[in-house]
């Protein structure tokens, strides 16, 4: 791929379930996106993708899908989407697709056949393994491995029909597709071909990087106070995981352009990751890595630890050099699987929210990379005041609460505790766009409910307030569009020890772009010589009254001739 208009972007994703309703079912849908583009076209975003919307029994909202090849009717139809497509186009944008073919729901007719009966022509699209030597199959302790799921419990599902298990990395209703076999690897290609024809502009790939699996399918280790093993050494990053994403490549991609490809690779290393988005490789334009959002998680998977800067910065300058020369970074601190990041590394309390969500956009934005802004992030939407369980809605916390508290003896408080602050349910409670009962979002109940701080949260609000997020992630993404520092500068870290800032340089040609941004809720003084007299480009707050002291949570660009 040699055109890269994909640098200078920025993309926007769209949860459609928790986006806008347009019927009042409670649920999002197409024409809700479509009712809202203007927002996404002020806000200057270039591409958008979209969560899966294809249709599905939503165990797993949508990523467990029985249809690749239309749309869920909770959603709309195709020609709705072909109404959004076209919406999105005129105004610039362009659309990307979840690609999600590690798993297909057990729903999808391809399931339905390869459990079957052990001889049907499809038995092979999916992993099917007996019990463990000895044991009696359906029998705990008798799963062909000792994996657990990512949802909890075992990855192995036992099949009473045909007497075998299948394997499922996420939840039972999601069954692993073999990609040993070349049918089901051609019956993918076949169908994103379709959607690329259709006119859609990429893919975002669910964890494209489990696709190979080492077949002798091995033990992981047992972890001290665990019931199932982690068997990721097995399957991420697997032996054939290079070839298949450039069969994927010549298959899919191969001479069509002005599309955008995003890996998304948990566990993917700086290495891998050079090779994986090398463009001479062809493989794909870029992953996401998940190091830095995993830098405030410890050893023990129920006990919170604190953000250290320090670390975050050592994570993100490492992903910044590896890519420098080759390959390309995508940014992130937001998806719908991620907590709402001005609660997590900022201060979402009122007097800080707003300052914090626009400086941790700055450091974000102005880093070398393609920059992902989830739905809400724009607003500096917070994490939802969940109380029990009860309140929860995704498959992933209801799964690893029942493990942990079930068969681990963890207490429910120390489980909830955990969810609370890194719940996927987080970002995925509704959009906020105005101030109204249900935020604007539905005029019925809501699928999950809505924050009560939408009053003051709100696009609404915010497009009417110049001093607002919205209207500084505007100028942010306009100046990737102004400076060409931005999305071309070579980066530098500065300060890799200070814990409270956050500081680097981007320099392109005779242009030098300097980044500060303050961590923490007391002011700062960034020991940094020869930029007296620079222009300050952007700020969140106002002008720092000493050189390069920056207030609570206050950011800072200034820019030099060099
Ligand atoms: O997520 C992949 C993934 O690794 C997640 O398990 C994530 O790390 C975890 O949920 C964080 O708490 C992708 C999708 O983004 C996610 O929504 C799906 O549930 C999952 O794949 C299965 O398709």
């Amino acid at each position: 791929m040699t055109d890269s208009w994909w640098k200078k972007s920025v993309v926007y994703q769209i949860y459609p379930r928790s986006f806008a309703d347009s019927d009042g079912d409670g649920m999002g849908d197409l024409r809700g996106i479509i009712d809202h583009l203007d927002h996404l076209a002020e806000l200057g975003a270039d591409v958008l993708w979209l969560s899966p919307v294809y249709p599905s029994p939503q165990d797993d909202n949508g990523y467990d899908i029985s249809d690749y090849q239309d749309i869920e009717p909770l959603f709309g139809d195709l020609a709705t989407f072909d109404e959004l497509l076209a919406g999105a186009h005129e105004r610039g944008m362009k659309i990307i697709m979840d690609l999600v073919v590690n798993h297909s729901s057990d729903e999808h007719p391809w399931f339905l056949e390869s459990r079957s009966s052990t001889d049907n022509p499809k038995r092979d699209w999916y992993w099917w393994r007996p019990a463990r030597p000895g044991m009696q199959p359906g029998t705990p302790g008798a799963e062909p491995t000792n994996w657990g799921s990512v949802f909890g419990g075992s990855a192995w599902q036992f099949d009473e029909k045909t007497g075998e298990y299948y394997l499922h990395l996420f939840s039972a209703k999601q069954p692993d597709l073999n990609w040993e076999n070349p049918e089901v690897r051609q019956a993918v290609y076949a169908m994103m071909r379709w959607w690329l024809d259709r006119g859609v502009d990429g893919f975002r790939m669910d964890v494209i990087n489990m696709i190979s699996k080492d077949v002798s399918l091995p033990d992981g280790r047992l972890n001290a106070g665990s019931a199932y093993a982690d068997g990721s050494a097995a399957f991420i990053g697997g032996p054939r995981l290079h070839e298949f994403l450039q069969e994927m490549h010549r298959e899919v991609f191969e001479g069509r352009d002005g599309l955008l490809t995003v890996g998304e690779m948990p566990g993917v290393t700086v290495d891998e990751a050079i090779l994986h988005t090398d463009p001479d490789r062809r493989e794909v334009d870029m992953v996401f890595q998940f190091d830095h959002v995993w830098v405030d998680r410890g050893p023990d998977p129920w006990r919170l630890v604190p953000l250290q800067l320090t670390q975050l910065k050592a994570i993100l300058g490492r992903w910044q050099a590896g890519l420098a020369e080759a390959g390309w970074n995508s940014l992130y601190w937001n998806n719908h699987d991620q907590p709402r990041v001005v609660s997590r590394y900022g201060d979402d309390s009122p007097a800080h929210r707003a300052a914090s969500a626009k400086m941790l956009g700055t450091v974000l934005h102005l880093h070398r990379g393609t920059p992902y802004v989830y739905q809400g992030e724009e607003l500096g939407m917070t994490n939802y005041p969940f109380g029990g369980i009860d309140e929860f809605r995704d498959i992933e916390a209801l799964g690893q609460y029942r493990q942990a508290v079930e068969l681990e003896g963890r207490t429910p408080e120390e489980v909830l505790t955990v969810l609370r602050a890194r719940g996927r349910d987080n970002a995925r409670t509704p959009m906020q766009w105005d101030d109204s009962p249900n935020g604007g979002f539905s005029t019925g109940t809501p699928w999950l409910p809505v924050n009560p701080n939408h009053r003051e949260i709100n696009a609404h609000a915010q497009r009417a307030d110049p001093d607002s997020v919205f209207h500084y992630y505007r100028r942010l993404i306009e100046l990737r569009k102004t400076e060409p520092a931005v999305a071309g500068g070579d980066f530098t870290m500065l300060l890799p020890d200070d814990e409270r800032l956050y500081a680097f340089t981007r320099r392109l040609g005779g242009t030098e772009l300097l980044v500060i941004g303050n961590f923490s809720g007391v002011e700062a003084h960034a020991a940094i010589d020869g930029w007296d007299g620079a222009e300050l480009l952007l700020t969140n707050l106002d002008e720092p009254r000493t050189h390069l002291t920056l207030a609570p949570w206050q950011a800072v660009v200034y820019r030099r001739a060099v």
